[in-house]
C-alpha cells in the first residue's frame, strides 16, 4: 500500500499520526495531492506511477545528505543504463533542492566503487583545473551528495548501488539538438573535458568496463551471440549480419592504431551523447560534462565520434523511419568547430584530428552490431521498451551509418581544412 493512503492510518492514534506526518510519503501526499491527515477520508490516490517510483527509492532517501525535507520524485528516462529519478527536497528557507539519484546498474557496471573512485579523482583533478585558472568550479562540475558515514556510495540491502548529485542550477542537458548554437557549444564543452584533462595521469583510472570500445572484441562478442543464438532470434537476421561482416576491418581500424602506436591513449568520456554537457539557459554556453562512468584511457576518436553520431543525425536513437536518419552536415560542422577550438591547441596530433571522422564510422558501427547483439542475447544489456526495441535500434544506426560513408569524404575534408 502507499504510505499516506487512507487505510495505511485508520485505527492509529494521534500521536502516531503526528509522527507519520513527520515523514516524507506523509508530506508529500498532502502537499500533493491536498490529502488530510485525519480520519479515514477520501482522499485521491497518487497515481500508481508516482507510488512504484516512491517505492524504489524511498529506503535509499534517509541514507544521503540532502538538505531539508523530502518534497518530490520523478524518473527521468533518457539513460539506457541506470536508473536516474530527479529528487527535490525543501528547506528551512523554503529553497528547494535539486538532486539527481541513481541506482547504478551493477550488470553493466560489475564494479561501482571502482567507478565512484574514478569520478572522484575526476572531480578533483577538474576543481584543480579551473580553480587555478581563476575559474568558480560551481556549475562547471559534478558535485557528489555525501552518504551519511562514509564515502558517496550506497548499498542497500537488496545489493543495489546508489548516488546522488547536486542539479546544476539554470542548466540543461538536452535530448537533441534543438538550437544549433547548441551543439557548437556541446564540442566545446567535449573539447574543454578533453584538453582540463591532458595531463590527468590516465594510468590511475580503472576501466570500468574493461574494452568498452574495443570494436574488434565487439565483434568477436557479436559473432559467438549468432552463434550461441540464446535467444532465438537468429534466423532471418542474415542481411545484418553481413552488414558487420562488411564491415569488420574498417571497425578495428582505431583499435589497430592504438596498437601500433599511432593513436595516443588519453583520458576520455567515451559516451559523449549531447545529453551529457550541461548549458547554460540563459547564457546558451556549455557549462559542464556529465555522466562520467565510463571516463577511461581511450582515443579522441571515440569522443569525437560518438557526439556527432548522436547529435548530428536527423533522427532519434531508435527511429523506426530509416527514412528520416541521415547525418546533418551543419550540425557536424558546427560540432567540430567548437570541439577543434579547444583540442585543435597542440596536445592532439595532426594525425589525430585528420582522423577524427573515422570515429563517426567506427563509434556508429559499434553502436549499431552492440545494439544488435543485445537484441540476439535476449535484452540482456540496454533497457528495452519493447521486444523490437534493440533491432529497431540497431536499424536505425544502420542506416545512420550508411549516410556517414557517404558523406565520409566530406566529413575528411573539413577537418583537414581546420587542422592546423
Ligand atoms: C548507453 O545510458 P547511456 O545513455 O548513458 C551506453 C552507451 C551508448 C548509449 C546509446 C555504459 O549510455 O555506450 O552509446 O547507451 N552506456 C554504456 O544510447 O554502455
Ligand atoms: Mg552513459
Amino acid at each position: 500500500m502507499f504510505p499516506g493512503c487512507p487505510g495505511s492510518l485508520s485505527g492509529r492514534g494521534a500521536a502516531e499520526r503526528r509522527r507519520r506526518k513527520e515523514t516524507p510519503e506523509a508530506r508529500f501526499a498532502d502537499e500533493k495531492y491536498g490529502g488530510k491527515e485525519e480520519g479515514c477520508a477520501p482522499r485521491r490516490r497518487p497515481p500508481t506511477g508516482f507510488a512504484m517510483v516512491y517505492n524504489e527509492i524511498k529506503h535509499v532517501l534517509p541514507h544521503f545528505a540532502f538538505e531539508g525535507r523530502f518534497h518530490s520524485v520523478r524518473e527521468l528516462h533518457s539513460g539506457n543504463i541506470n536508473n536516474t529519478y530527479h529528487l527535490v527536497y525543501l528547506d528551512r528557507g523554503g529553497k528547494l533542492n535539486h538532486y539527481a539519484l541513481q541506482h547504478i546498474n551493477n550488470y553493466v557496471f560489475k564494479d561501482p566503487a571502482v567507478v565512484m573512485r574514478n569520478i572522484e579523482m575526476i572531480c578533483d583533478y577538474l576543481r584543480e583545473s579551473y580553480l587555478n585558472d581563476g575559474v568558480d568550479p560551481k556549475r562547471r562540475m559534478l558535485e557528489l551528495i555525501r552518504v551519511h558515514g562514509n564515502g558517496y556510495l550506497y548499498l542497500d540491502e537488496r545489493g543495489g548501488f546508489w548516488r546522488s548529485y547536486h542539479y546544476i542550477d539554470g542548466a540543461t542537458a538536452y535530448d537533441r539538438v534543438e538550437k544549433p548554437e547548441h551543439f557548437f557549444e556541446a564540442g566545446r564543452g567535449f573539447g574543454e573535458f578533453q584538453r582540463r584533462l591532458c595531463s590527468f595521469p590516465a594510468g590511475q583510472l580503472a576501466e570500468t568496463i574493461p574494452h568498452f570500445h574495443d570494436t574488434r572484441k565487439r565483434f568477436y562478442a557479436f559473432v559467438a551471440a549468432v552463434d550461441n543464438d540464446r535467444a532465438g532470434r537468429v534466423r532471418g537476421l542474415e542481411k545484418e549480419i553481413d552488414f558487420f561482416f562488411d564491415r569488420r576491418k574498417m571497425m578495428s581500424e582505431i583499435v589497430c592504431r592504438i596498437e601500433s602506436g599511432t593513436l595516443p591513449l588519453r583520458v576520455t568520456h567515451n559516451d559523449t551523447k549531447i545529453n551529457n554537457v550541461m548549458t547554460d539557459n540563459e547564457t546558451g554556453k556549455a557549462l559542464c560534462v556529465i555522466d562520467l562512468d565510463t571516463v577511461m584511457p581511450g582515443s579522441v576518436l571515440y569522443d569525437f565520434g560518438d557526439a556527432i553520431r548522436f547529435g548530428a543525425s536527423t533522427a532519434a536513437e531508435d527511429e523506426s523511419d530509416t527514412s528520416r536518419i541521415s547525418v546533418d552536415m551543419n550540425l557536424f560542422r558546427l560540432f567540430t568547430e567548437g570541439f577543434l577550438s579547444e583540442v585543435n591547441v597542440g596536445f592532439l596530433t595532426k594525425e589525430e584530428i585528420l582522423l577524427l571522422p573515422l570515429g563517426v564510422k567506427v563509434l556508429t558501427c559499434e553502436l549499431a552490431m552492440r545494439f544488435l547483439t543485445d537484441y540476439i542475447d535476449g535484452d540482456l544489456y540496454f533497457k528495452v521498451k519493447d521486444p523490437e526495441h534493440n533491432l529497431v535500434r540497431a536499424h536505425a544506426q544502420m542506416a545512420l551509418l550508411e549516410d556517414v560513408e557517404r558523406k565520409y569524404d566530406e566529413m575528411c575534408a573539413f577537418v583537414a581544412g581546420l587542422a592546423n
